[in-house]
């Protein structure tokens, strides 16, 4: 496996892994089914893919000690892993990869096609337990108990959310992250760590039993941008299990597809024409603008409210605004307000971003945009940091160095623009 980061993430993530699977498969299908097989080696019982499988090295904090999941009935035995998820980008890995092999014929289609029988199965029913056991309010929209489960950790997307918790016992927090980027102001802050752990205590505190934590948890949001990956990767397995010859075991997955896209247009503001998160505790629609306004053109599904999108994410407000590095979107409107350009998911670029709406766009038949947004990309890396994110202004790199999926998104476009 490719740990996230070689020093700040020094353990496996989902969706980095996911990201990562792609970059790997442009060069070595076998590195890349690895990768894969490593993380689903982690799948719980109930289909849930967990955010960190654990490797035995320290530093980095919040690690199993603290996630207590070796209680969890559900969670696989021999492996340590915390106990909530993140976007569910596997299955279009795992269609790039039988790709990959395909193309590349010989010993690396067979793997490939060995492996797309071994995973359809477990991606069915990962996306299975996403749209049911987190959609408890039958709403549409994938419901996150920890906005770590967004991977957008931070983003202003959550402050109503985490504003409305009360942190009754702190915690002790023995924080690496902070040590490792010397800017403090690039990562979240002490006090968003004390709710990070009281969300991880209340559900620890149940042992992560999918029916116990909604009523207990102070944390309940309907995620549009989860859901927007949901659906396209819903489709993209339905497509690959008709490939493999396993239509029966997918039979469920463009019907699973059409419910996200559906539970993404319904979040639509009628005002402005972007997608919004529900808070299911305050019964409300969100009014935070950030990169999942537009999870409308990941998945599609209604033109108007796509060029709608597509126009504002390219006008001055955001990607087209006039003092950036790149024409490319950060992660939050630098006219907003509380945009903050160094600081995490409150502003910065993140390569990985980039490449998942352009990979989305193009799917879409969207290419002029796809293009550019690759070449700006492609551009931005060429500093060879390999940065987590990046200032969208002067384009200085932050975060962590040499982060993978950064790594492995340059790879990808390296290859799809040769
Ligand atoms: C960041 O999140 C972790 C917690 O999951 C952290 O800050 O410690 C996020 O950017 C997340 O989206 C990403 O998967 C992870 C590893 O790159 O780092």
């Amino acid at each position: 496996m490719v740990v996230a980061a070689p020093r700040l993430y020094p353990h496996q993530w989902s969706w980095d892994a996911a990201f990562i699977a792609i970059g790997l498969a442009r060069i070595s299908v076998p590195r890349a089914i690895t990768e894969m097989r490593t993380l689903l080696h982690a799948q719980w019982d109930t289909g849930m893919i967990p955010h960190i499988v654990f490797t035995d090295v320290p530093g980095y904090f919040p690690g199993p000690d603290v996630w207590g999941t070796d209680d969890a009935e559900a969670k696989p035995t021999g492996v340590q892993t915390s106990g909530i998820c993140q976007p569910p980008i596997q299955a279009i890995a795992a269609a790039r990869i039988l790709q990959a092999g395909r193309r590349a014929g010989g010993r690396d289609e067979e793997d490939a096609e060995a492996f797309a029988i071994e995973v359809v199965p477990k991606l069915a029913a990962w996306h299975r337990w996403l749209s049911s056991a987190r959609d408890p309010d039958g709403r549409g929209l994938v419901e996150i108990h920890h906005g770590w489960e967004s991977g957008m950790d931070n983003s202003p997307r959550w402050d109503d959310a985490y504003a409305a918790i009360t942190v009754n016992k702190s915690v002790e927090l023995r924080r690496h992250d902070t040590a490792l980027v010397k800017d403090a102001s690039e990562r979240p802050t002490d006090t968003e760590y004390q709710r990070y752990l009281h969300l991880v205590a209340q559900m620890r505190s149940v042992q992560y039993r999918d029916t116990e934590i909604p009523p207990i948890i102070d944390f309940r949001v309907g995620d549009v941008f989860m859901t927007a990956i949901l659906a396209v990767a819903a489709q993209e397995l339905a497509q690959m299990g008709a490939d493999v010859g396993l239509s029966g075991q997918v039979a469920d997955q463009l019907a699973l597809a059409t419910k996200a896209q559906a539970g993404v247009l319904s979040s639509i503001s009628p005002t402005t024409g972007l997608c919004r998160d529900f808070d299911a505790r305050s019964d409300s629609w969100t009014s935070a603008e950030s990169m999942a306004s537009f999870s409308a053109l990941l998945c599609g599904g209604d033109s108007l409210v796509c060029a709608r999108q597509q126009e504002i994410i390219t006008g001055p407000r955001w990607a087209g605004h006039p003092d950036l590095a790149y024409a490319l979107p950060p992660t939050v409107s630098p006219r907003a307000e509380g945009f903050q350009p160094r600081t995490y998911w409150r502003g910065p670029n993140w390569p990985v971003m980039n490449w998942l709406f352009a990979w989305a766009l193009r799917r879409r038949g969207e290419f002029a945009l796809a293009d550019l947004w690759r070449s700006e990309g492609l551009t931005q890396l060429g500093d060879l940091a390999f940065s987590e994110y990046y200032q969208p202004f002067t384009a200085e790199p932050l975060g962590s160095r040499n982060q993978s999926w950064t790594a492995a998104v340059a790879l990808d476009w390296v290859a799809e623009q040769a």
